[in-house]
């Protein structure tokens, strides 16, 4: 088989590839491991910057985005068991989109489908070869055969623990991680959300967040051990634990069917550069953030667009300037998010923090609400910085 990019991973960042680099008129393939019904139910993420949203609008992949997001123009920090909201379009003129990862990748997978180019499920095997050449190679199984794909570029969009990065050299690679000493614990629940917008709650007792899905769908997180078993919580032990950590005047949390639970680690890691060669890798794959910040999704799709407009001029054009410059590009912006994200979950998660700690936590908490500087800087980096 022979194309212009081998895409490994049909995650949000492999997917929005594939169809920029469509609308460009540069060929790929798609191979992902798993199946696309587990790939469209897999719980993830829930908001959008501004930025992803204006992006997948532009691509023509926006109208679900556009008819079932929800538009938040705020968020709300609760400690001392008052509420503080910060107001994004005042102070940005944006606001950020609420609507779930799976169902992204449900729009992604149907227009990638509907260009009737290749992306194959349950791909097994996949192993990269001959990176350093002009005409890398990627060998994968399928469907009970063996498949060899001839290309020009690989683009490593296979998460955190895809093969991409680790087919770059050891030598070759810098990286840099911190690990954190809590997880969260999300639910899903059938209740309508008990707030307008999302509530992101300091406690003693640990950090909680108010997110939601769809007018009736909650989406709640709370702050547990890195390894906490979410089977050991029943329904009735995780809506008490939530009660105390959201308890504010004024607000009662309502409860509802818990559809699905799961413990979420927590990490901030970058591997630098994100290119190898013919190799470059974009989302996951090169990076993770701390979801306290909603970033996750957010850089994959920015990494996606960066690639997408680098290759289209090395491919299409015979430019290599933007893929040159890539790795570069996009740390700028990967490690400014990266501070933004390990900044949010310091400030708002506690134990095992000293006493000082605490204080220090709620007079950075105090200074926010209270600062039009402080929370200018909080919703810039929020509702998205710029692309480039
Ligand atoms: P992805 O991991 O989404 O996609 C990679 C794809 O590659 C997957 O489909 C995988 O099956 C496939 N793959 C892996 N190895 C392969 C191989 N060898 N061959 C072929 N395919 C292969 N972010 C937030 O902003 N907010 C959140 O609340 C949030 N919650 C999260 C909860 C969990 C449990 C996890 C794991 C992540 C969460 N994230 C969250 C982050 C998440 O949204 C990622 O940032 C986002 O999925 C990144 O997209 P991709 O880079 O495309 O990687
Ligand atoms: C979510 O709804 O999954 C979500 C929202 C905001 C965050 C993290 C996760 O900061």
């Amino acid at each position: 088989m022979r194309t212009q990019v081998a895409i490994i991973g049909a995650g949000p960042a492999g997917l929005t590839l594939a169809h920029l680099l469509h609308l460009h008129g540069i060929d790929s393939v798609v191979l992902e491991s798993r199946s696309r019904e587990y790939i469209e139910q897999r719980i993830r993420a829930g908001v959008l910057e501004q930025n992803s949203v204006d992006a997948l609008v532009a691509a023509g992949v926006g109208e679900r985005i556009q008819s079932a997001g929800l538009i938040h123009h705020g968020t709300l920090l609760r400690f001392g068991g008052e509420t503080h909201r910060i107001d994004f379009q005042k102070l940005t003129g944006k606001s950020v989109t609420i609507y779930s990862q799976h169902e992204l990748v449900r729009d992604l997978v149907a227009a990638r489908l509907a260009t009737q180019r290749p992306l194959f499920f349950e791909a097994s095997e996949v192993a990269l070869a001959e990176l350093g050449s002009n005409t890398p190679r990627v060998r994968f199984r399928h469907a009970g055969r063996e498949h060899e794909l001839v290309c020009d570029v690989v683009a490593g969009c296979d998460g955190f623990h895809g093969v991409s990065r680790a087919a770059i050299p050891a030598e070759r690679l810098r990286i840099f991680e911190r690990e954190y000493p809590f997880g969260w614990l999300g639910i899903l629940a059938d209740v309508a959300p008990s707030s307008d917008e999302l509530v992101y709650a300091h406690h003693p007792r640990g950090f909680a967040l108010l997110s939601m899905r769809s007018p009736t769908v909650s989406r709640l997180y709370l702050q547990c051990t890195p390894d906490e078993d979410a089977d050991a919580w029943t329904d009735e032990q995780i809506w008490s634990e939530l009660d105390v950590r959201l308890a504010a005047r004024g607000f009662a949390l309502a409860r509802g069917p818990i559809t699905q639970k799961g413990v979420t680690p927590m990490r901030s890691f970058v591997a630098e550069p994100m290119r190898h060669g013919r190799l470059f890798l974009a989302g996951d794959a090169a990076h993770i953030v701390p979801p306290t910040g909603a970033k996750g999704l957010n850089l994959a799709l920015a990494d996606a667009q960066l690639l997408a407009t680098a290759l289209e001029a090395l491919l299409g054009r015979g430019d290599a300037r933007l893929a040159d410059g890539y790795s570069q590009t996009c740390l700028r912006r990967v490690w400014k998010v990266e501070r933004f994200s390990a900044w949010m979950t310091l400030l708002l998660h506690t134990q095992p923090t000293t006493a000082f700690d605490h204080r220090i936590q709620l007079a950075e908490l105090e200074y926010l609400v209270g600062s039009t500087a402080a929370a200018t800087a909080l919703a810039e980096n929020y509702v998205g910085l710029p692309l480039y």
